[in-house]
């Protein structure tokens, strides 16, 4: 079987959307950081339609801040892949062109460089995730001891961190009086354009005051809302899209028919009409965003802890398991939704049950293993500050207590049957160090992780009523098992 390419693309069964406008006319307007599935699922469909409509001058090039694997699947292909948009009712296959070139940053961080710094550059777009901003999660502020950021200080011109670059690049515009590009943070962090900018303005200033000054006045960070369901790739799936394409493809994407794209629409130096594929434009992204990942993120995480734990492969197997649909649904409906800012117009009730129906998609094998990975990073958007919420309004949050616990179970590096588990996080050693010096039972494993500030910060674990819910709900997945647990609480 030949491989998927420009060439390929005529002999595609008719079924198969793909690329046709005038490709090799296409420029690169946006640079990606951060070249993964999701960005592929998602920015990039996006920008395919601008493409189609005969904007041309967006193109993408996408950058890969650690591994060439990306960039090995897509060159051969003439940077073509698949996007295999999954549910029980079908599948529905499009072959995507917008990504125009692929770079692998540690092996030429120079090219990267003078790409960003390119005059037609106007968009640096990022999906770096949670730990790639370098920052600590609990106050949102860049992390001046990151092995990362020291280095970028000490090497500028050959940085490592999405940060990194950007200061970087930045400085050479100004350098050279051109105009800043606009920083696009897509990912899942609260209030991400705001983030973004606290780091990258931050090391700016570690920099050059003056350079620091400049990108505070003069870049913008707008805000975003981003959603998709994208699984990892398996194997499985490269021998299906083979089999509907009748060509290979190295690496395409499964996702959901589910996607929104909610943006700040500040871009001083233009944009994309990305609206002609349904994205949103608005001046205040935040209550989307908190809605998101909150009701979304936050389910995600608890479902995949408490799933993973009771021995539950896939979020659709848990949602299948007894009890813990219900369970979510109680969850969202009774302690998160009641946090969130109002959305006039705004069906929650409906987005909340759309939410469960997407996690039941049997199409979509996504491993409870992949989204519990990084909990550090991601728990205190997705569950600590709804209960911040709830603690100050007198409210309970026994289920979003038990997420938390199911965390806590997790790192501490076993299953519910005993079997170990292989924890991926960035705090992971740390995390798997203190839970095994503290000694068995509740409240010391309970003691021992809530001492970590980067994720509970100062305020939380002075809470007596926060320690007693989260002991509380830590002692009884750990008596009943996390099923048994969800199955009381649901
Ligand atoms: C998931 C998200 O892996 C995870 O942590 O919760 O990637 C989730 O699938 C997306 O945010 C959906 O938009």
């Amino acid at each position: 079987m030949s491989e998927l390419s420009f060439r390929a693309l005529s002999a595609l069964p008719g079924s198969v959307s793909r690329p046709r406008y005038d490709r090799a006319h296409a420029r690169i307007g946006i640079v990606h950081l951060g070249l993964g599935a999701f960005q592929r699922a998602h920015q990039a469909v996006y920008t395919e339609e601008v493409l189609a409509g005969g904007d041309l001058e967006w193109g993408i090039a996408g950058v890969s801040l650690r591994s060439p694997e990306t960039r090995d699947a897509l060159v051969p292909q003439d940077g073509l892949y698949t996007v295999a948009v999954r549910s029980g009712q079908g599948d529905r296959l499009q072959v995507i062109g917008s990504v125009l070139r692929s770079l692998v940053a540690p092996e030429d961080p120079e090219a990267v460089l003078a790409l960003l710094a390119a005059r037609d550059t106007r968009i640096v777009s990022l999906t770096v995730t949670e730990k790639g901003y370098c920052h600590n999660p609990a106050t949102g502020e860049l992390d001046e001891a990151h092995a990362d950021i020291r280095h970028d200080l000490a090497h500028p011109k050959a940085p490592r961190s999405a940060p990194g670059f950007l200061v970087e690049a930045l400085a050479r515009r100004q350098a050279a009086g051109i105009l800043p590009f606009t920083v696009l943070s897509c990912d899942n962090l609260p209030a991400n354009g705001q983030t973004a900018r606290r780091v990258v303005t931050r090391l700016a200033h570690l920099r050059d005051e003056a350079l620091g000054a400049f990108v505070e006045g003069e870049v913008a960070f707008p805000s975003t809302m981003v959603d998709r369901i994208v699984p990892a790739t398996t194997d499985d799936d490269r021998a299906f899209v083979a089999q509907a394409l009748g060509v290979r493809d190295a690496w395409p994407v499964m996702t959901e028919p589910f996607t929104q794209w909610v943006i700040e629409d500040r871009f001083p130096t233009g944009r994309p009409a990305w609206e002609r594929a349904g994205a949103s434009f608005t001046s205040d992204v935040e209550p989307f965003e908190l809605m998101k990942l909150r009701l979304l993120n936050g389910s995600h995480s608890t479902l995949s802890y408490l799933g993973y734990l009771a021995g539950f492969e896939t979020v659709s197997d848990v949602m299948g398991a007894p009890r813990f649909a219900e369970f979510l649904a109680a969850m969202m409906r009774e302690e998160i939704a009641p946090t969130l800012p109002p959305l006039p117009g705004f069906d929650l009730g409906a987005y909340q049950r759309q939410l469960l129906q997407r996690f039941q998609n049997p199409a979509l094998r996504h491993r409870t293993w992949q989204i519990a990975m990084d909990g550090s990073q991601k728990i205190p958007q997705r569950l600590l500050g709804t209960i911040r919420h709830r603690l100050a309004a007198g409210a309970p949050f026994e289920r979003l207590a038990l997420g938390l616990a199911g965390w806590m179970r997790y790192v501490a590096g076993s299953r519910d049957g005993g079997e170990p588990i292989d924890v991926r996080d960035p705090l992971g050693v740390r995390l798997r160090a203190l839970c095994d010096e503290a000694g068995p039972g509740p409240k010391r494993q309970a003691a021992a992780l809530l001492s970590v500030r980067e994720v509970f910060g100062d305020d939380l674990p002075a809470d007596p009523a926060f320690r007693e819910a989260v002991t509380g709900a830590l002692a009884e997945v750990m008596a009943r098992g996390a099923a048994g647990a969800v199955a009381a609480r649901a």
